[in-house]
């Protein structure tokens, strides 16, 4: 047994650089290669690994010590027949820094320790996630007492919420190293695992609240307070489900409601409608609902629009979505060029495409492309409600049902039929003056058509 001086090795370019954990202490049996302390410049933390196995004898650092190439770092009485190895390097530990910024120390470091430099700063191929998956991920690991990690990948983790209590380390005696961090956030953001949090937050609905920091979904045993059947739940509906919960979590949308006197309107619908009876084709007020909708969109254009990063994407086309009741589920089928098309043609379409949407037979084209969306309520009832506009569409009217309502016109009242209106739109890219008057304006030409031609 001898006793031997373990210093600080070739550390790169850094002149100085402090010690921020002792990993070792005295008595420690440590084999070669152990790290033995970590030591952080502004840039990056390395760990110092140990050149021969032995037994601690002395520390001669303490933490917040300034080391350099050659510094004492501890007195070790070396194992006997200790294999002599190559000088040991130390193992560069990146945060959340540039890879250029540790690139001096991995150049001067050896292979492993390059590797992982690089692997870590490198995107890292599906291939080489799924190889590092096995081990990365271990939900069920205790949390009693602290991982074993370096302070920079405690720090790494807390950067990015990782739970370090549930990442299996693949370092040395299981340390959790800065690539076991990067590992398993890319699991977990590829949906390949998740977290324990995650886990218990999962509602029997499927979606997850945890990330947006909510309490679990309540889990009810229903069969507790009365008779249940259960039901699987229509493609259709879980697929519009999906998409409604994106756009109404990620759109801040706001509703203004109006009402607009379509009297006059109707009169002249039902008169159409006697008319043309032989036609076969009748006209609802959703047809002059789409028209109108294409003035008022024509007037302001930031309603026929889309955000793309940070530009918006102004259409020069009206395609005119509507909301299709069926049995299966909502549907939302498309007018295309509704600009270009008369009020019996959007009509004789709009019961082609709902009788489609009922069959189950519309295609993707026909359920694409749309600008704007109306939503038509009239036919049941209700009053006003708050339609989830259609991503990536900008607004969407919701209409209810007319009534008949006494309107004071400056001497008297008068019995005139009023339309609820409800308009959701996206205030990332409409304000309410905006809102406002895309109403009114549709308010008056619902009131007289004739507007539509100035
Ligand atoms: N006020 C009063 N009556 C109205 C009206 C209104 N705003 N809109 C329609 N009506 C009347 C129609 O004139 C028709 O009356 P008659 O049978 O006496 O002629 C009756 O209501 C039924 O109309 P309709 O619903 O068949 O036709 P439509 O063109 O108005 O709507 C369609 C077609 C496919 C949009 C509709 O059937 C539908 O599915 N609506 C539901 C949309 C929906 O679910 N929206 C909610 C989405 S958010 O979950």
């Amino acid at each position: 047994m001898s006793l031997i001086e373990i210093k600080v090795p070739d550390i790169g370019d850094f002149a100085e650089v402090t010690v921020i954990e002792l990993m070792v202490k005295p008595g420690d049996t440590i084999k070669a290669e152990q790290s033995l302390i970590t030591v952080e410049s502004d840039k990056a933390s390395m760990e110092i690994p140990s050149s021969h196995a032995g037994v601690v004898k002395e520390l001669k650092v303490a933490l917040g010590d300034k080391v350099k190439e050659g510094s004492l770092v501890l007195l070790l009485e070396a194992a006997e027949g200790a294999v002599q190895p190559a000088a040991p390097a130390p193992a560069p530990a990146p945060q959340a820094t540039p890879a250029a910024a540790v690139a001096p120390a991995a150049a001067a470091a050896a292979a492993p320790a390059a590797v992982a430099a690089a692997a870590a700063s490198a995107p890292v191929s599906a291939a080489a996630v799924l190889a590092t998956a096995e081990p990365a991920h271990n939900p069920s690991a205790s949390t009693v007492g602290l991982p074993h990690a370096s302070p920079s990948v405690r720090k790494f983790a807390r950067e990015l919420g990782v739970p370090l209590g549930e990442v299996k380390g693949s370092g040395l005696k299981g340390r959790i190293t800065d690539l076991d961090i990067r590992n398993f956030t890319r699991l977990v953001m590829s949906g390949a695992t998740q977290t324990a949090a995650a886990a218990q937050a999962k509602p029997a609905g499927g979606n997850d609240g945890a990330g947006l920091g909510l309490l679990p979904w309540p889990q009810v045993d229903f069969t507790k307070f009365g008779p249940v059947e259960r039901k699987d739940r229509p493609r259709i509906k879980k697929i519009s489900a999906a998409n409604l919960h994106r756009n109404w979590v990620m759109i801040p949308h706001v509703t203004n409601h109006d009402d607009c006197d379509i009297t006059d309107l109707e009169a002249f619908r039902v008169a159409t409608n006697k008319e043309n009876e032989k036609s076969g084709i009748k006209v609802t007020m959703l047809a002059f609902l789409i028209k109108a909708c294409v003035a008022a969109l024509k007037k302001f254009p930031e309603f026929n629009s889309s955000i793309d990063g940070d530009q918006l994407v102004l259409k020069q086309y009206f395609h005119i979505g509507f909301a299709a009741d069926t049995p299966n589920g909502l549907m939302v089928p498309v007018i295309r060029d509704a600009d270009k098309k008369g009020i019996f043609q959007i009509s004789q379409e709009m019961s082609e495409l709902a009788k489609k949407a009922r069959d189950g037979k519309l295609t993707p084209a026909e359920m694409t492309g749309a600008g704007f969306t109306i939503s038509s309520l009239g036919g049941i009832g209700g009053r006003y409600f708050t339609p989830i506009i259609n991503a990536p569409e900008v607004a969407i009217l919701g209409v209810c049902k007319s009534t008949i309502e006494p309107v004071w016109d400056g001497k008297a009242f008068q019995p005139r039929l009023m339309l609820p209106l409800s308009l959701s739109w996206d205030h990332r890219v409409i304000d309410g003056a905006g809102a406002a008057r895309f109403n009114v304006y549709l308010g008056q030409i619902l009131g007289d058509f004739r507007r539509v031609l100035l």
